[in-house]
Order: structure tokens, then sequence, then C-alpha cells
């Protein structure tokens, strides 16, 4: 018989009582208690809660309410990344504020939020919007400036045509923005630039230390891709030098030509030297229109032209080779040129095979061959021996790029720079801070920054600095606002400093980061990036901000396709949660598969009922209870806390809730206990937070089920849980005992004596005896 229950009642109640209460609150911090910081990433506030954020917050506070009922205290903020396209592309298309549009989506979310029923600190929000908040973001970017790690480059940028701006390299996907999906198309223009670079030895270093799923560390490693080789050194006909970038200098005696890449400046430079320019200047034109991923396609048709009128020497055997340009070599790797050594570059193979060039193989079988005086020597001693004996360098040489950060659109954090009248930069001082972004503009996009059509900026501008002085008109990457805001969470009123060092002492670093998989390396490496720029100023506490790292899936439609308003096959939270509940909706996300493996996870209709259906028997359970309760009930609530426990601890809140469904059917068919009852009611409480407040409250307790422990195991009782042993005599099957696991041979052999038909086959003659506690025992007669 199954009792329905009102879930609208019963959740509007406690999620009213908590908020009263404040129970969540973390407070300031109790040293009696061991501390956790436990994150979720921060979310965008696009006005609608949908069930991927459910699966990122939801089932996360299984994990924040089990270890808080184990006594330690745990901070569990949430805020809201406030920057960003959406507010303004709303703004263009219904004229509206873009800060009206998204505080009043935080206010929405909010509440959705709390219908969600999640233990958060609400004490400990940020919003990256908040002058208090950007404030900081514009503080740290002027350190960054004063100390060189921020600062104007000029260079090729990714130009978005769809979102009308500049975004950054870890933003372009197979060529396309990230965001709209836009080709993305190649621009020269100045630009605002974090020097992530500086850091790549240390972003590489770091990763040893920490407690992250290895597939993540390593798709950092790639990005960053990092690559010792040497630096060689080539005399150019034309008196120039043209140094190249190589991880393999025991192969110089082979290389038999050059390549520059197309845009390298020395081509430009030599100009007049050049006898078929008008070919080159032509080549040129078309390889910088192309992207790189083309351009390094390694099934591509490899193209080029030669520098007719420059050849280079060959410093390990003087001799005289061509030189060419081809877009397989990119500028911005390593020198933006190569010595090409075909017999043992594919690429370079393909290219001295279209042009008819040299090939000659200088390794074999890990020796040098015609390499004069090396030949013999094995080819690792090579590479330095060469590198020394034409006087190169060792050197290192990283695919990571400088972050570029300036945006030309107007819902961001303005960048806290203003220029003389001689055009120089100058870092906002910090009294002028918050540098307020300017609200009398015009966002239609048109390429150049709405912020240059701003008048109070200009005149603000002119009246703190002087008459001429100018504001910068571009805004910052949100990723930026994204790098620091849980050091602004733990310190969140501080009106002095961003994130007091006593409040990282006390907090930092964060033990748990839950987040998706699409930010490896773009918000994870950039507010790693972020926290060694502020260490390396003594600003921070530590190096690293997040320990240990869980990627989760999705959460697909119920057609097993990728949730999409096109497809028709979005779940909306708010519906499940109108209809069955938020505790159901959570259990039943907890429900779909092991957490921390990013699984991808199909909405089930029939799944979602069923859970349901557990918590209205869980609702009637208390109909259940007994005195004389059998012994084996509370034998099994135990083996269930401690499955629960040990699960919650490696985030596999399936196999968990599992383990209590089987109790329930238990529970139900022998009944139980008041005091089992009561364990049971606390050990669901993490996933059901509701329901078991409601169940508890009825019983009369006037303290919240939340600020109970999670029950513990009693160990005597799972040891003294008895197995089925097999029994052989003379090798042969006879029957079986019940014992405990770890019975002592002498106790088992009494329990087989005492049944009758294995004592009549042993006869009291025993030979021998083989026994394997827990699994057999043979009785050699
Ligand atoms: C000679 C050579 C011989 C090379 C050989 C390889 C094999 P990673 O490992 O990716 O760092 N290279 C250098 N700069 C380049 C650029 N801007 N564009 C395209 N290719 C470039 O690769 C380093 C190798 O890639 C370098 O070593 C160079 O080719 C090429 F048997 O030099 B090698």
């Amino acid at each position: 018989m199954h009792t329905k229950f009102d879930h609208k009642a019963i959740e509007k109640r406690w999620q009213g009582e908590w908020k009263k209460s404040g129970i969540y609150n973390v407070g300031d911090r109790d040293d009696s208690k061991e501390k956790e910081y436990v994150l979720v990433e921060l979310p965008y506030p696009s006005g609608n809660l949908h069930i991927g954020h459910w699966f990122a917050f939801a089932v996360v506070d299984i994990y924040v309410r089990a270890e808080r009922m184990k006594g330690k205290q745990v901070i569990f903020p949430i805020g809201f990344d406030s920057f960003g396209l959406p507010a303004e592309n709303a703004a263009i298309k219904h004229g509206k504020d873009p800060r009206e549009w998204t505080e009043s989506n935080i206010e929405h979310m909010k509440e959705q939020l709390e219908s969600m029923g999640n233990a958060f600190s609400w004490d400990k929000t940020a919003s990256s919007i908040d002058p208090q908040y950007y404030k900081w973001t514009q503080w740290m970017f002027t350190k960054f400036f004063e100390k060189g790690i921020a600062y104007r480059g000029t260079g090729t940028v990714n130009w978005c045509p769809g979102c009308n701006t500049v975004i950054a390299n870890e933003q372009v996907h197979d060529g396309k923005c990230e965001r709209s999906g836009d080709t993305i198309e190649k621009k020269e223009m100045p630009q605002w630039m974090l020097k992530i670079t500086d850091f790549a030895d240390e972003l590489l270093d770091g990763l040893e230390n920490l407690d992250w799923p290895e597939h993540i560390k390593e798709a950092q490693r790639q990005w960053i891709g990092k690559s010792s080789g040497t630096k060689l050194s080539f005399n150019l006909s034309t008196g120039d030098i043209l140094e190249v970038f190589t991880t393999r200098p025991d192969t110089l005696y082979g290389a038999t030509y050059m390549v520059l890449a197309p845009e390298h400046e020395l081509v430009e430079k030599n100009k007049d030297a050049i006898s078929n320019w008008s070919d080159v200047e032509a080549y040129v034109r078309e390889a910088k229109a192309k992207d790189d991923i083309d351009r390094t396609n390694a099934t591509k048709e490899k193209t080029g032209v030669k520098l007719e009128g420059i050849t280079a020497t060959n410093p390990a055997n003087g001799e005289e080779i061509p030189v060419f340009i081809a877009d397989y070599v990119l500028k911005g790797y390593g020198t933006g040129a190569i010595m090409a050594v075909p017999a043992h570059d594919e690429r370079d193979m393909q290219f001295a095979e279209n042009f008819g060039l040299k090939i000659i193989e200088v390794v074999k079988e890990d020796k040098l061959i015609n390499s004069n005086e090396f030949d013999g020597m094995d080819s690792e001693e090579a590479k330095e021996a060469i590198t020394k004996h034409v006087g190169g360098e060792m050197t290192n040489t990283y695919r990571l790029r400088d972050w570029s950060i300036g945006r030309q659109r107007y819902w961001g954090t303005p960048i806290p720079i203003v220029y003389d009248t001689e055009g120089n930069a100058h870092p906002v001082p910090e009294e002028h801070l918050p540098w307020t972004l300017p609200t009398d503009v015009d966002f239609t996009p048109t390429g150049e920054p709405p912020l240059a059509k701003s008048d109070e900026l200009k005149k603000r501008t002119e009246e703190i600095f002087g008459v001429g002085w100018t504001p910068e008109v571009e805004t910052m990457d949100t990723f930026v606002d994204s790098s620091w805001y849980f050091l602004r969470y733990i310190d969140n009123q501080n009106e002095h400093v961003f994130s007091s060092l006593e409040a990282q002492e006390e907090w930092m670093p964060i033990d748990l980061y839950f987040g998706g998989s699409e930010h490896t390396t773009m918000h994870l490496l950039y507010s790693r990036f972020w926290q060694r720029a502020l260490h390396a100023l003594g600003l921070v506490t530590q190096g690293e901000p997040y320990m240990k790292r869980i990627n989760r899936g999705l959460v697909l439609g119920p057609d097993g396709n990728k949730m999409s308003k096109s497809k028709g096959n979005v779940i909306d939270p708010d519906e499940q949660v109108a209809l069955l509940g938020a505790d159901t909706v959570k259990m039943f996300l907890a429900f779909m598969g092991p957490y921390a493996e990013p699984n991808n996870y199909p909405w089930d209709n029939g799944g979602i009922a069923g859970i349901r259906r557990f918590l209205e028997r869980v609702y009637g359970l208390r109909e259940h209870i007994a005195e004389g309760q059998a012994k084996d009930t509370t034998e099994l609530l135990h083996k269930t806390i401690k499955k629960v426990r040990d699960d919650v601890e490696e985030y596999k809140f399936n196999t968990a809730i599992s383990s209590m469904m089987i109790f329930l059917n238990h529970a139900e068919k022998s009944g139980l206990s008041q005091d089992n009852y009561l364990l049971f009611l606390k050990l669901l409480a993490p996933f059901a937070p509701h329901l078991t407040e409601e169940l508890w409250k009825d019983l009369g307790n006037e303290k919240s089920i939340h600020l109970e422990s999670l029950p513990e195991v009693d160990l005597s009782l799972l040891e003294e849980s008895e197995i089925t042993l097999s029994v052989q005599i003379n090798g042969k099957m006879r029957g079986t005992v019940s014992v405990t696991p770890d019975a002592h041979e002498e106790a088992v052999l009494d329990c087989i004596n005492s049944v009758e038909s294995l004592k009549n086959r042993i006869n009291g003659d025993i030979k021998r005896v083989i026994y394997v506690p827990g699994k057999i025992i043979n009785i050699i007669v």
C-alpha cells in the first residue's frame, strides 16, 4: 500500500524554515571541525534553471549534506557569472537594459535554486556584475599590468563575426566560435593580453600534485604543449640569420632545404632580393586567410613557393640549400621557420617529393649515418653533440599562447586603463575603482566597442586625468570574472581586499570541484593561471586552487539525444518539481549512474516514477514500526549504512540508493524498531532532505534532522552475519553449512558434525583438512 504525500506543502514548508533559521549558512570558520570546501561551477543567470543545473548542483548536495552530518564544516557557496553576451543580445533584441535583464534573471534563478532545497552557503555568495566584485577584478588587472602580466599586444586575433568580438584561442573549437558556432576570421589588431605563457612550466608542474582525473591533466598538458628541442641558426645569402626550432638536431646533416612561415618577417624584409616576388606575395595572401588547423592537416597536399634569389647555408656541412615558404609551417610556433629533413619528417617528405628536393637519410637504427664525424653515434647523444658543434641552444617551445582578454562588447568588466595624450596606457588608480560601466551607450554591434559611444566615460576620463586623455573602451572576457570567484566567496563582505589572507588560510584550497567537461582547457586553465599570477604577487596563500576535480556527464533527453528545443526533448525541471517534488527529481538524477564518471544518461520517465514510489513507501514506513523486530533487520540496516557511507564517498549515489531500496523492501516485510526507523531516516536525509525533515519533525523532534549525525556502522553486527560455506569430502561436494566468514576450523568442523548426513560420511577418521575461510572446506578421510 502506497501512501501519497503532499510534496508541494512539505517542500515549501521546509524551504521556508531553513531559510528563516539559516541552518545552511556556513558562518565563521569553526576550528573544532575539519573544513571542506566543495565548489560547483559559477552558473550564468540565463533566466531559467535547466536540468543540467540540477544535475550539477542537486546531486552534489547529497555529498555536502552527508559530509556535514559526518561532522565536517563544509562551505558550499553559489553565485552568478553575470556578465556576458546574452544580456547584451537581449538588450539589442528587446530594448532591455542589460543590468535589469540580468538582475531579474538572478532573482528568478534564486527562487528556482531555492526550490531545489540545496544546502548552499548563501552567506557566501558573489555575483560578477556587482560593482564590489568587479572593482576587484579591475584591481587585480591593474596589478598584473604593473608587473607586465597584462599587456597591450599586437598580432593576429580570432574574430567571431557572430559575436562581433575577438575571442581567445581556447574559445575556438575546430575553427569555430565556442559560443555562436560561427567560423572564425583572422584579424590583425592590437589587443589586451595576459601572459599565461610565463606560467607554462608552473602550470605543467602543478598538475603533478593534483587529484584530478588523468584525462583532464593530459588535456591541459597537450594544450600547453611543451616541446623540448634546440634553436639553431642558419646564415642566409642576404646576410640575415634564420633561427629554427627543431626537436631533432641530430638530423642536421639531412637538412636539405629551409621553410619559412609565409608571414615570417624575413620574407617581407627581403622583398628586393626575391626575384619571384609576385608569386610569393600571392601565396602569402592565400596562406593568411587559412586557419591553422587546415594548414597543419597531415593529409593535405603540401604547397609552397621557393624564394628565388635566396639560399641558406647548413651550418653542419657548409652546404648551400634552397629556401621556401609553405603554409604547413606556422608563424606562431617555435621561431616560425624550420630546417626540413625529408628523410625523417613526414611533412617534409611530402613537400620534398612534390618539389623534387634532395632526401638524405642520416639516422639508421638509432645510429647516425651520412653525418661526417658523428657517424655511428647514438641519435640521442648526437642531439646534444651536434647542437654544441654548431653553437645551438637547447630550448623549450610551447603550444600555449598568451590569453587575449579584450572584448569589443558592452556587458563586461571595463578594462581599467586610460590613455594619455600620446597614447600611452595607464592603469586607473585604486581610488577610482570600481571603474564603472557607463550606461549611456548604444549596443548595436558595429564592430566598434559600444563603450566608445559613451560621453559619460569620455567626460569622466578627462575630468579625472586631464584634457585629451581617453578611456579604454574594451571590456574583459567573462572567463576573467570566473577566474577568481571562489576567492571572493570566502570573504565576500570585505571592503579592503578581494579576499584576505586570513580567510584564505581558513578556507582554501578548494577540496573538491565539480564541473562539466567543456571547461578543461578554458576555465580550469585560466583560473589556475590567475591563481598562480596572484601567487607570484603574494596575494594568495596557495599556488593551486583546486585539489580534486570531478567531471560529470550530461543528462540527455528521453530519446537519448542531447536536449535541445529544436528536438523537442527538453525536460523542464520546474515542471518535474511541480509534478513529483524536488526530492524525487534530485534522487532520480543521482540514481542514473555513477556521478564521477563523465557518462551521459538519458532521462527516463519510468525511472523517475520509480523513485517517487520509493519515497511514497518511505512516507508510509512508520506503519511498519514494530517491537520485537527480527535481528536480521538490524544487520541489514548496518550493512546499508556501510554501503551508503562508502558509496557517497566515491560519488556512487546510485548504488547507495539501491541499497536503501533493498532495506526498505525488507523493513516493509519484517517490520523495524523505532530506533532503526530513525537511523534509516537520517541515512536518507542527504538524499531526500524535505521528506525526511517532515517525518523527523512529525516524531516531535525540535532540531532539524540535517543537524543530526550520519548513522555510524556497528561493525560487530556486520561481522556476525553468516555466510554459506561449501563442504567437500574427498574432493566431492557433499553439502553446505552456515558460518561466520572468519570462523575457525574447529568451529566449522563442529558445525559440520552437527549435520547428520555429513557426520556419517566422515565417520570420525579425518586425515587432512583444507580450509579456505569464507569459501570452502575440503575434508580428506
Ligand atoms: C627538423 C626535424 C627532423 C623535425 C625530424 C622533426 C623531425 P613538436 O614536437 O610539435 O614541437 N616545426 C618547428 N616549428 C614549426 C612551425 N612553426 N610550424 C611547423 N612545424 C614546425 O615539433 C617540432 C618539430 O616541428 C620541429 O623539429 C620542426 O621539425 C617542426 F626528423 O626539425 B623538426
